[in-house]
């Protein structure tokens, strides 16, 4: 069985990691459009590195959840037959801290930087700022997160299409399907006649679309869904 699994900031909530649109969510804190855009960083780079810094220290005093686990153990279960592609929104690396193999981020990844000028891309577990060098083209003041921003292209594109296209089974776990174009993989899958199923603390923006679905906290529909997984 191949499973596509597509998740989001909800399934990093129970590791203390803010998610976007919940009350008192990143952006009902801060406005997207001013801080997660290429013209945001263009125009104030020191206030977009103090979102990210933040973020960044806050990643490194987490911990993988039940949920990631799961999803972890899904996959080993799975190795000798089809597998789980995981797809995830989140630029934290929890995925990979509970063993997950084959992660793929399609909006970056936090603890990885680039430079705007050459494109170096360099590990950065510390601060970066309009004084970090960038150690490809020397030059001060390019180098970012290495994250997706609003309007950016998001990663791998073609290689999601493929596994979109080629999975038995589409579960989205803590995502909102707000953002495009990973909100509208569950209706290709759909379209594809692919089973879908929802796993999130309440109804997504695109709950409607979905075949199927469990609500509760990640830690505790993730775990149980893997265990019905398995068990086929
Ligand atoms: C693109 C990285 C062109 C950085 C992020 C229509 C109108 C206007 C604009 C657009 C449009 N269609 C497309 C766009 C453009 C835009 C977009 O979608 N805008 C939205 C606002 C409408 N999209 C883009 O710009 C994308 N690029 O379109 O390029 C293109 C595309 C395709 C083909 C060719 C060209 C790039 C988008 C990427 C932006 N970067 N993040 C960073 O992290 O700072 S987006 C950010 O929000 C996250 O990365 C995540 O991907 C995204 C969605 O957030 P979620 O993960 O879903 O989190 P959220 O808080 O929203 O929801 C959490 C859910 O968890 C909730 O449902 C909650 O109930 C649940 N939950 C909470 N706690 C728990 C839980 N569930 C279980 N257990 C719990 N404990």
């Amino acid at each position: 069985m191949r499973v596509f699994a597509l998740t989001g900031a909800g399934v990093s909530a129970e590791s203390g990691l803010g998610t976007f649109r919940d009350a008192g969510g990143i952006w009902a804190q801060f406005d997207p459009m001013t801080l997660a855009t290429p013209e945001a960083f263009a125009t104030d780079p020191e206030t977009v590195h103090a979102f990210y810094n933040t973020r960044r220290r806050a990643l490194l005093a987490a911990k993988p959840n039940a949920a990631h686990a799961a999803l972890a153990r899904l996959e080993a279960g799975l190795r000798s037959g089809g597998g789980v592609f995981l797809c995830t929104q989140n630029i934290d690396d929890l995925h990979e801290q509970a063993e997950s193999r084959a992660v793929h981020h399609m909006h970056g990844e936090l603890l990885k930087a680039r430079c705007g000028w050459c494109g170096w891309r360099t590990g950065s577990r510390g601060d970066l700022s309009v004084e970090t060098i960038c150690e490809g083209c020397r030059r001060v003041g390019a180098m970012r997160p290495d994250v997706v921003w609003f309007g950016e292209m998001p990663i791998g594109l073609d290689r999601i299409a493929d596994e979109l296209a080629n999975s038995d089974i589409f579960v989205a776990v803590g995502t909102s399907g707000a953002v495009y174009p990973a909100a509208g993989y569950v209706a290709e899958a759909r379209a594809l006649g692919i089973p879908t199923v929802e796993l999130n603390l309440a109804p997504s923006d695109n709950a409607h679309v979905f075949a199927d679905a469990r609500y509760g906290p990640a830690t505790e529909t993730v775990p149980a869904f893997v265990d019905d997984l398995l068990a086929r």
